[in-house]
């Protein structure tokens, strides 16, 4: 008689068969072009990558609100203050909707709040400068808006169906965002010279942090090859870099203000624009946590948590109390 088998070996070996089901359909779906859920088996290191690169951008969202709630109570008019924090609420907004579909890969909002005022996680090196005139919520609409809207269309069609649906909406609203920025510079560049110049000089700054945004070049860029395998990235850093400075070359001629680039220009043969060198130094130091605001917005984004928690601790307390009267008038009925 043969000795029975090894519950443990058939057990192994079938769980290995499953997992190469379920990775061979993960690589179908993918490669169909259809989306992956929540409920769908995924390889870990595609789960990881996707909480990384959704819960930096719900941070970013976050954070990014805090350069422009900088100049909500000095808008020089009351339309102005309206347009202004309409759009700070809906980056509060899209910052909730991005927490959320990370939530779906089963990490939680405490967590990854704790993540960014610890000041392990990362949010976009772009919300690490400063906004000193008015001129600045002209230029992030325009520059920071409009590299977000580039970066983020294709993001619409990225593989993980949480945060492409998320994206949709986050879109939308965005682009209404740019174009906001781009009536704030225009108004100013048919005002006063002092207006003009204060439009330029917002545009001079936040030009090159612009388009250090979409991150590393290509051959510096770890995550991008596989992001893009997986179809959460669909486009190379440097491809949408490129996408960006199309868009705006066309925009800055309508706007009358200089791109501050000398060595930009289009290569006919290549049918690529040409530009100066990005200062990666720069960037990398943002990163690292030492740009010019990096310690404010960290410092700002703590306190007001802190200052939250009787809100949290609120909210908790009454959503208990509701779920328990439930209970009880089901119990009754
Ligand atoms: N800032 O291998 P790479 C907005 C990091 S919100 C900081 O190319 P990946 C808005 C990168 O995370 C804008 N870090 O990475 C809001 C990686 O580090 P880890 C935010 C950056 O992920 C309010 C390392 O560098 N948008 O627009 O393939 C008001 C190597 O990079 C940055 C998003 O988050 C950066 N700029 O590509 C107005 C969009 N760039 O994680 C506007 C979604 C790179 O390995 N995210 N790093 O430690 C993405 O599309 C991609 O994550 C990125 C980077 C293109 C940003």
């Amino acid at each position: 008689m043969n000795a029975p088998a090894d519950p443990s070996i058939t057990a192994d070996v079938s769980d290995e068969q499953r997992i190469s089901d379920e990775e061979r359909l993960f690589d179908e779906l993918i490669a169909n072009e259809q989306r992956i859920e929540p409920r769908d088996w995924m390889p870990e290191a595609y789960r990881k990558t996707l909480i990384r690169q959704i819960s930096q951008h719900a941070h970013s969202e976050i954070i990014g609100m805090q350069p422009e709630g900088n100049w909500i109570t000095r808008a020089p008019s009351l339309k102005r203050k309206a347009i202004l924090m309409a759009k700070v609420q809906d980056e509060a907004g899209h910052g909730l909707y991005l927490y959320s579909a990370a939530q779906t890969l089963g990490i939680t909002r405490d967590e990854m709040m704790q993540q960014l005022i610890d000041g392990r996680a990362k949010y976009s090196s772009i919300f690490n400068y400063p906004t000193p005139t008015w001129a600045d919520m002209g230029a992030i609409g325009w520059l920071v808006d409009g590299a977000a809207i580039c970066n983020q269309v294709p993001l619409c069609r990225a593989s993980y169906g949480p945060y492409g649906r998320a994206m949709v909406r986050v879109c939308k609203e965005e682009s209404f965002h740019q174009r906001q920025g781009f009536e704030i510079l225009l108004t100013l560049m048919q005002g006063t010279e002092e207006q003009r110049r204060m439009a330029q000089d917002a545009v001079d700054r936040w030009y090159w942090p612009s388009l250090a945004m979409f991150g590393p070049p290509d051959d510096r860029s770890p995550n991008s090859a596989q992001s893009m395998a997986w179809k959460i990235k669909r486009f190379s850093n440097d491809e949408l870099r490129q996408r960006f400075v199309g868009m705006l070359v066309p925009q800055a001629e309508i706007l009358g203000v200089t791109l501050p680039d000398p060595e930009l220009r289009f290569d006919e043969a290549s049918g690529r624009y040409e530009m100066g060198e990005i200062d990666w130094d720069e960037f990398f130091e943002v990163l690292r946590g030492n740009g010019p605001c990096n310690t404010e917005r960290l410092e700002r984004r703590r306190t007001a948590h802190e200052d939250g928690a009787w809100v949290r601790e609120a909210a908790a307390e009454y959503a208990r109390r509701q779920a328990s009267a439930s209970a009880l008038d089901e119990e009754v009925a």
